[in-house]
C-alpha cells in the first residue's frame, strides 16, 4: 500500500487523479477541457518539503518511542507523534560519535576522512558539495536555525541564524549574517520561535523548502528551561545495571577514559552545586551567569534547597555517585522535555497549515549518549549507547504510520535520502545510500550488512582513545589502533558490552571474517588505498 514510486511517476499519477476528478463531469465541458488541458499539464507538482529536527546528545534511551525503561518516567509524547505517524529506525548508527564530525557527515553524506572533519577541532570546508547546496540549486529555499558548530560560515542556506560554538541555554548569543545578537529567553524556545517565524513566512511563497532546525539541547551542562525547573524533582530514576562498572571485561581505553559520573562529572557546572569559589569560573559565567534577575530567582527557588540538602548529607563513595546520577537524570530529562514541547509546537503548525501533507519530518540527534551506563556520561565510544542515535521520520502517504525498521542505517545516508525524495541526483562524493525504499517497507535485497566506524579525537577532553570498528548489528569488532588492542562483542549474549570475548577460541573464525570485512569497507570508503596501503 505504501509502495514507493519514483517521484516523477508519483507526480504524474497525482496529476491524472486530480485531472479526472475535476474534469470528468459534464460532457458539455469537454470543449473547455480541451482548451485548458495544456495549461493543466504545465503545472509542476510541488516538491516535498523537508523539516530536519536535530538535537545534540539525545540518547535513544531517553525517547519514549524507543520503549526504554528510563523513558517510562520521562516520556516524550511529541517526539513519539513522529513515530506514530511514521517510522522508527531501531538501528541508526553514526560514522563518528562526536558533534561536529557527525554534522559534517549529515551535510556531505561522506565519512570524516572524506569531508575532512574528523574532530571537533577541525574547521568545515564549506566549499564542498552538501545536500543543502544541491537543494538551493534545484529551486528550494533553505534555512539553518540553531547549533552549527562547524566554525566556518554556513554555505548552502538562504537564511541562517546560528549559535556560536556550543551556544548558551539562557539569553543565547546568535550569529546572523554580518552581526551577532543576544536573544532574551531560553534557547530551545527561541530556536523554535525563529523556525516557526521562518516557516510561516513561507506560506506566502510556493517554493519548496528545506529547514534544518538544530537544538543545542540536551548538551552538557543540561540547564533546564524556565517551564521545567521542577519537573522530575520527585522522581527517583532506576539506575542502569552497570552504573558501577569496573571495566574489568574490557581493555585500556575503557579503563582510562575520563567521563565517569563518579570522577569527571562536576558538582558545580554539571550539577549546579555552586560554591563561592566555583562561582568565579568561566563555566559559571557562561551558564547561570547569563541569566537575568527573574530567571535567577526562579532557578534559585529550585536549586537553593537542593544545594542546602546536599551540603547537609555529606555524601561520599557510591552514595555520592548515586546522588549525582539522580541529579544528572533530572536535569538532562527535563531539558529533553522542553525539546519535546517545542517539537510539538512545530508539528502542530505543520498540521494546522496542512504542510504536513507534503513534508518529510525527520527527528534525529548528532549521536547517542551515556545515561549512567558503564558509569559514564558523554559519547565517543563505539559501544551502543553513544554509537546509536535516534531516528524518526514522518512523510504522509509514503511511510506507513507506526512502522519500525531494523536495517542497518546511518547518518551517512541522510543526504542521499533527502536528495532522492526531491528528485535531485546525488553526487559521487556521497558514500551512503538512500533510505527511501526502507521508508516504504521495501528494503533492497542487497542492503548493507556491515557499518564502518571511526573516532579520531585523542588526546582530548574525556580521553577516549582513537578507534575504528565494524558491526553487523549483532557482532561488533573494535580496534583501538594506537594501543593495538582489539575488542569483540556479541550483542545477543552481552547487550551491555561488559566482556570483550576477542580472545575466545570459539570466536576466531567470526573475528577473521569481520577483519576481512573491515578491510573491504576501508577500501570501499577510501580509508586505505589498495595500491599504497596493506
Ligand atoms: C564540551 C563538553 C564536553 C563534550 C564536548 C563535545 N564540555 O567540551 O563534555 O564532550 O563539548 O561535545 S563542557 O563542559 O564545555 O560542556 S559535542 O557534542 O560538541 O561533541
Ligand atoms: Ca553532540
Amino acid at each position: 500500500m505504501y509502495r514507493y514510486q519514483p517521484t516523477s511517476m508519483r507526480f504524474k499519477l497525482n496529476r491524472v487523479i486530480r485531472f479526472t476528478s475535476f474534469y470528468f463531469i459534464p460532457a458539455a465541458l469537454v470543449a473547455f477541457f480541451s482548451c485548458t488541458s495544456n495549461t493543466q499539464e504545465k503545472i509542476e507538482p510541488k516538491k516535498p518539503n523537508i523539516v530536519f529536527i536535530f538535537t545534540d546528545d539525545h540518547a535513544f534511551q531517553a525517547l519514549s518511542a524507543y520503549e526504554h525503561e528510563l523513558a517510562k518516567f520521562a516520556p516524550t509524547p511529541n517526539l513519539d507523534r513522529i513515530a506514530q505517524h511514521g517510522m522508527r529506525f531501531d538501528k541508526c548508527y553514526v560514522t563518528n560519535s562526536i558533534c561536529a564530525p557527525s554534522r559534517a557527515t549529515v551535510l556531505t553524506g561522506a565519512h570524516s576522512h572524506v569531508n575532512g572533519h574528523r574532530t571537533n577541532n577541525d574547521t568545515f570546508d564549506g566549499s564542498q558539495v552538501t545536500f543543502p547546496k544541491l537543494f538551493q540549486e534545484n529551486g528550494y529555499t533553505t534555512a539553518l536555525i540553531g547549533k552549527w558548530h562547524l566554525k566556518s560560515e554556513p554555505t548552502g542556506f538562504d537564511h541562517w541564524e546560528i549559535l556560536p560554538g556550543q551556544g548558551h541555554y539562557y539569553n543565547p548569543t546568535f550569529i546572523i549574517p554580518g552581526d551577532t545578537i543576544i536573544e532574551p529567553g531560553y534557547v530551545t524556545d527561541i530556536i523554535t520561535d525563529k523556525s516557526l517565524k521562518w516557516l510561516k513566512a513561507k506560506e506566502e511563497t510556493d517554493q519548496p523548502f528545506m529547514l534544518m532546525l538544530q537544538h543545542k539541547a540536551p548538551h552538557r551542562e543540561w540547564e533546564k528551561g524556565p517551564d521545567h525547573l521542577t519537573l522530575y524533582e520527585d522522581v527517583v530514576f532506576r539506575e542502569p545495571a552497570n552504573l558501577f562498572d569496573d571495566y574489568s571485561g574490557r581493555g585500556t581505553a575503557a579503563k582510562e577514559q575520563d567521563m565517569t559520573i563518579e570522577k569527571t562529572m562536576e558538582l558545580a557546572s554539571d550539577l549546579k552545586i555552586w560554591t563561592e569559589e566555583s562561582r568565579k569560573s568561566g563555566n559559571f559565567k557562561r551558564t547561570y551567569g547569563r541569566m537575568d534577575e527573574t530567571q535567577k530567582a526562579a532557578w534559585d527557588a529550585v536549586y537553593d534547597p537542593i544545594i542546602a540538602d546536599f551540603q547537609k548529607q555529606n555524601l561520599s563513595g557510591d552514595e555520592l555517585t548515586r546522588w549525582k546520577y539522580q541529579r544528572y537524570m533530572r536535569d538532562y530529562l527535563a531539558v529533553i522535555r522542553s525539546v519535546d514541547d517545542n517539537v510539538g509546537r512545530v508539528l502542530d503548525y505543520l498540521e494546522e497549515s496542512g504542510l504536513d501533507e507534503n513534508t518529510l519530518i525527520v527527528y534525529t540527534s548528532d549521536q547517542g549518549f551515556y545515561l549512567g551506563e558503564h558509569g559514564w556520561f558523554d559519547k565517543r565510544f563505539m559501544y551502543e549507547e553513544s554509537y546509536r542515535t535516534p531516528l524518526l521520520m514522518q512523510w504522509k502517504g509514503h511511510i506507513a504510520p507506526g512502522s519500525v525498521n531494523s536495517d542497518l542505517v546511518s547518518n551517512l545516508d541522510f543526504a542521499q535520502t533527502f536528495l532522492e525524495i526531491s528528485d535531485i541526483p546525488a553526487p559521487v562524493t556521497m558514500q551512503g545510500r538512500s533510505l527511501v525504499p526502507l521508508m516504504t517497507g521495501n528494503t533492497p535485497e542487497d542492503w548493507r550488512q556491515y557499518l564502518y566506524y571511526h573516532y579520531y579525537e585523542f588526546p582530548a577532553v574525556h580521553s577516549v582513545q582513537k578507534h575504528e570498528g565494524i558491526t553487523n548489528g549483532r557482532y561488533k569488532l573494535i580496534h583501538f589502533y594506537e594501543l593495538d588492542e582489539w575488542e569483540f562483542y556479541d550483542l545477543a549474549t552481552d547487550p551491555m558490552e561488559m566482556n570483550s570475548t576477542y580472545s575466545d577460541p570459539a570466536n576466531q573464525q567470526l573475528i577473521t571474517t569481520l577483519k576481512d570485512r573491515l578491510s573491504r569497507l576501508k577500501r570501499q570508503y577510501g580509508v586505505i588505498h589498495p595500491r599504497t596501503d596493506s
